[in-house]
């Protein structure tokens, strides 16, 4: 059911935003949500980064450069940076990240997630003209795209390849059904929060089973490409790796740094997916299985987010998300997997309920493409979920509930960025 919620105008929605980041400021990072997420993410930095772009540059720059105190030195942005001494399951005793070599000192995860950071830099230098940000924090990106460029380029073909659901940022996306079910069958019986809205039992405990076999292999590139059973190709990772690589090109100059190896690492991705994603519409790619994963999430619309996508797969892909496959059906952009798939439930996290970074970053697509409407229709229908409903984590793309946790970190910042 809709939860009724007084009408809030613009400047009260940004107050309360601003609030939910103030609030989930841990004064060495922002946390995704308090209780849940009690530790900083990855991409939910990046997208807190652009949020606060405009409005508090001095958060911004303090928030990135924080995740980045979790770089390894292989140049792996790890998904979780531990800051916090409060609980989380799976915590810094499952990961082991100190008895690692390459990890620094602050406690991590050992998986990485999707690449925002180069877009975010790019976004939060077009709003401060900040040039000694850029510099300081430029290697530590370059640092990063290389790790991918070579440690998880497993298909050989210039794509990176995630080698964990939890690495997508879209945990239990139907997109990774296929691929787990390869995998044994694990029960530890590790509890979860909420699980009812998340994965079963038994896929949870794969999840884990998949962490501590890479963990057990000393988080090594040899064992993912030679023995780790996950290894696949997400649009979604790839096309927000090819955006970054394209701010890092523009960024490059900034930093007396050369832009083309940014520029033909972008074509190399746009190439790859175009030749190994494509097929009527982007999909991943199971390597271990050798073949597409035929289910159509919105993770397929992540190559949108290149300005230099072929019109052709542009044209196609837009007809899809515009369809009653996905916008066109729900009341409320943009569902995370389209509605007539048998996987799709719409109460479901990742396997049907619509998400604020998902919208920002199909709006963003919308806009670099000059696709006016789409992206006018992707920001007002994301400020009506978040107007409705407040700072949720996701909600029901039909009637626009709230579901997942309140007082969400990249709901509010990315608001204060539609409402720019
Ligand atoms: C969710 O992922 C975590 C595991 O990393 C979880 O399910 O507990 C995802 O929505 C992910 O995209 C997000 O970064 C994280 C924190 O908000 O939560």
């Amino acid at each position: 059911m809709m939860e009724a919620r007084p009408a809030v105008d613009d400047a009260a929605l940004g107050r309360e935003a601003m609030a939910v980041l103030e609030a989930n400021w841990t004064g060495t990072g922002t946390v995704p949500a308090p209780g849940l997420y009690p530790h900083q993410w990855s991409w939910d930095s990046a997208f807190v980064v652009i949020g606060l772009a405009r409005h508090w540059p001095d958060r911004a720059r303090d928030e990135l450069l924080s995740l980045l105190r979790g770089q390894w030195a292989t140049g792996m942005v790890p998904h979780i940076v531990f800051h916090t001494r409060e609980a989380y399951f799976p915590g810094p005793s499952v990961w082991r990240s100190q008895e690692h070599e390459a990890a620094p000192h602050v406690l991590t995860s050992g998986l990485t997630a999707p690449p925002l950071h180069g877009l975010a830099l790019w976004w939060l230098y077009q709003h401060t003209g900040d040039e000694a940000f850029v510099r300081n924090t430029y290697q530590a990106l370059v640092a990063q795209h290389d790790y991918l460029a070579s440690a998880r380029d497993l298909g050989g073909a210039g794509l990176a390849a995630i080698v964990h659901p939890w690495e997508s940022g879209m945990d239990d996306s139907p997109a990774w059904d296929e691929p787990l079910a390869a995998l044994p069958v694990i029960r530890y019986g590790y509890r979860h929060v909420e699980l009812d809205e998340r994965h079963p039992d038994s896929d949870h405990d794969r999840y884990v089973w998949l962490a501590m076999r890479y963990r057990d292999a000393g988080y090594s590139p040899g064992y993912l490409r030679d023995e780790h059973p996950f290894a696949v190709e997400d649009p979604m990772f790839n096309g927000i790796w090819l955006a970054s690589c394209e701010a890092m090109a523009e960024l490059a100059p900034l930093a007396r740094a050369d832009p083309t190896p940014h520029v033909e690492q972008a074509a190399r991705i746009r190439q790859a997916m175009i030749e190994r994603l494509w097929d009527g519409c982007f999909y991943a790619r199971d390597l271990r299985a050798g073949r597409l994963i035929r289910v159509s999430t919105v993770g397929g619309f992540g190559p949108l987010l290149d300005p230099l996508l072929p019109s052709e797969h542009l044209q196609a892909a837009v007809e899809i998300l515009e369809s009653a496959r996905f916008m066109g059906a729900t009341g409320y952009p943009v569902p995370s997997c389209e509605i007539r798939a048998a996987q799709f439930d719409r109460t479901r996290y990742w396997r049907g309920p619509s998400w604020v970074n998902t919208n920002w970053l199909l709006r963003r697509a919308a806009a670099v493409h000059s696709l006016d409407h789409l992206t006018q229709q992707l920001t007002n229908g994301t400020l009506r979920l978040v107007r409705q409903a407040g700072f949720r984590e996701c909600f029901d793309p039909f009637d626009g509930s709230g579901r997942g946790c309140r007082d969400f970190s990249w709901s509010a910042a990315l608001t204060l960025d539609l409402l720019a």
